[in-house]
């Protein structure tokens, strides 16, 4: 039986595969994984059916025999350890691999998250453009050290793993706006990840659902 994900109904992106089931279909596609969706509505997801399954009533949530998931990271990572091609074959090298993953939802994508939420919740109200200011200082120094560490390397650590997974995932965010401008080791690293047929059927699947539920 192949897992079910749930995934926005409608998805506020338009389809630009910016919502969290976006990891979550691309670790399944890079693992060779089919999946069955269940779109939700922003109405059913804070019905109790579905809070049953995530507590924050929100996608992404996986499901799969009797194991519920939510948390899209949480998902990523339990993905990676039941299908050979997310981690490096070494104990050592997945841990680096997990610290990857966590530095990517945690260090990386807090001041980016942010940066989206104060655009939105604090639209015209006086402080607003120095607050940007402050957290996109924060997001440049966290995005300088990443470029640095990651060099002139294809990926984090060796080979892809489900660290680069969930760092270009996070990175993607930032796309459409000029803060990675003066990056160009981690434009071309997010360049590479939207390269790898795994992410590209991740995508059009997400976009098919968006294309396929016009607004109405
Ligand atoms: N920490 C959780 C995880 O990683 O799974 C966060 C899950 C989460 O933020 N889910 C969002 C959600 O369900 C969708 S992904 N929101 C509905 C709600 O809270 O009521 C966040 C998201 C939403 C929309 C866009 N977009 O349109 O560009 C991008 C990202």
């Amino acid at each position: 039986m192949a897992p079910t994900i749930t995934v926005f109904e409608r998805s506020p992106d338009r389809g630009r595969g910016l919502a969290r089931d976006m990891p979550v279909r691309w670790a399944l596609e890079e693992v060779g994984q089919p999946y069955d969706v269940r779109p939700v509505s922003f109405g059913a997801m804070k019905q109790p059916a579905h809070l049953g399954l995530h507590p924050f009533g929100q996608i992404p949530t996986f499901e799969h025999g009797d194991l519920a998931l939510f948390e899209s990271g949480s998902i990523v990572l339990h993905i990676a350890d039941h299908h050979p091609g997310l981690w490096p074959a070494d104990p050592n090298g997945r841990a680096r691999a997990v610290t990857w993953m966590f530095a990517a939802l945690s260090t990386i994508e807090p001041p980016i998250v942010e940066r989206e939420t104060a655009t939105y919740a604090e639209r015209g109200r006086p402080w607003l453009p120095e607050h940007l200011g402050l957290v996109e200082q924060r997001i440049g120094d966290r995005l300088t050290a990443l470029s640095e560490r990651l060099g002139d390397g294809d990926w984090l650590d060796g080979d892809f793993s489900a660290g680069d997974l969930m760092m270009v995932s996070v990175l993607r965010r930032l796309e459409g706006s000029t803060l990675l401008d003066g990056y160009p080791r981690l434009s071309a690293y997010i360049a590479r990840g939207k390269a790898r047929p795994a992410f590209g059927r991740a995508f059009a699947a997400q976009l098919a659902l968006f294309t396929a539920a016009p607004e109405g």
